[in-house]
């Protein structure tokens, strides 16, 4: 189904929406993915294929792109991350629902055909399971970050049941990626731990040393997504969002795997606000329902992770 289509990425200009246009446009071909996001792009980026600049949350500017490209999938990765949502609650709710509910209703009035939305590990709160938190349990989130997520979800099913739509959603933990820069996660620590290193500086860490958190490497999240969107409908069972793991590791141990590659790495640990959000979150995840439905498999453990980061950061 994916094949003929043409893929809109709104977001394109941020950590998973670049990459993801970087793969779709191997996959599918450049003339098949347009990349928008509010933001112009960087020349480099802007060249290697069609970039529209939209605003997600008006549905008319949407509309027009659809319309004009004639196209049929949407991937919505523009939203305020946890802790910039945090210092700004409503303009994150207004960001993060409106651009939800325009890509929902393009799809509910006939205009695209399948939605990939990405939810997070911050639907969960303090009152869930910690250790492989399940799919389907308390969820009770304490950020406005995270009680957007959720809602979201709660919609995307709502218009999966009600309207037949096809949106597909996987709860992201936190990506390391070292194509693009993360911008107001609680978790973005464990992509600036890596650019430290690899400049030879001392790293400030935001989170306590022994705060452990679930974590991905961009690679797995990308993959992940397009093999979700590639699944037979049939094997969708979860409309809602999809929990998805890979690795959980503290700021400890992932400064301990640098040593072998850094053994003059310093770090000093300067918790912030963003402490009270990781502490509200699972540390690691069950995602026993996305491996029985699609087949999901994590390829990157720690050490893969920390010597591919590493690599690909020093020949930037
Ligand atoms: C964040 O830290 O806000 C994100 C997330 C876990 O969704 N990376």
């Amino acid at each position: 189904m994916q094949q003929n289509s043409t893929h809109l990425v709104l977001g394109a200009s941020g950590q998973i929406g670049s990459v993801l246009t970087t793969e779709l446009r191997k996959k599918y071909g450049s003339s098949a993915v347009i990349a928008s996001d509010i933001k112009a792009p960087k020349k480099e980026s802007s060249q290697m294929g069609l970039f529209v600049q939209i605003d997600a949350t008006s549905y008319d500017a949407l509309l027009n792109v659809v319309k004009s490209y004639n196209v049929s999938t949407v991937y919505l990765m523009a939203a305020m991350l946890s802790a910039t949502a945090e210092n700004h609650p409503s303009k994150a709710w207004d960001l993060n629902m409106s651009s939800l509910f325009n890509v929902l209703n393009l799809a509910k009035d006939g205009f695209i055909k399948h939605v990939f939305w990405p939810s997070s590990i911050a639907v969960f709160g303090p009152s869930s399971p910690k250790i492989n938190v399940p799919q389907l349990t308390i969820m009770e989130p304490t950020t406005v970050y995270g009680i957007s997520k959720l809602s979201g979800e709660r919609w995307c099913a709502y218009y999966n049941k009600k309207y037949g739509i096809d949106v597909r959603s996987l709860r992201f933990p936190g990506l390391i990626g070292w194509q693009s820069s993360p911008g107001g996660g609680t978790t973005d620590y464990a992509v600036d731990i890596f650019h430290k290193a690899v400049a030879h500086q001392p790293f400030e860490c935001f989170l306590a040393k022994n705060t452990a958190l679930p974590m991905m490497y961009m690679d797995d999240a990308i993959r992940a997504v397009i093999e979700l969107m590639e699944s037979d409908s049939k094997k969708i069972k979860v409309r809602s969002s999809y929990n998805l793991g890979a690795l959980s590791f503290t700021p400890k141990t992932l400064y301990q795997s640098l040593l072998p590659l850094f053994p003059n790495f310093e770090i000093n640990y300067a918790p912030d606000f963003r402490q009270e959000i990781a502490e509200s979150w699972p540390q690691s995840i069950d995602d026993s329902s996305a491996r029985n439905d699609w087949g999901w498999q994590p390829q990157f453990d720690l050490k893969l992770m920390v010597e591919d980061m590493c690599s690909n950061l020093r020949n930037k």
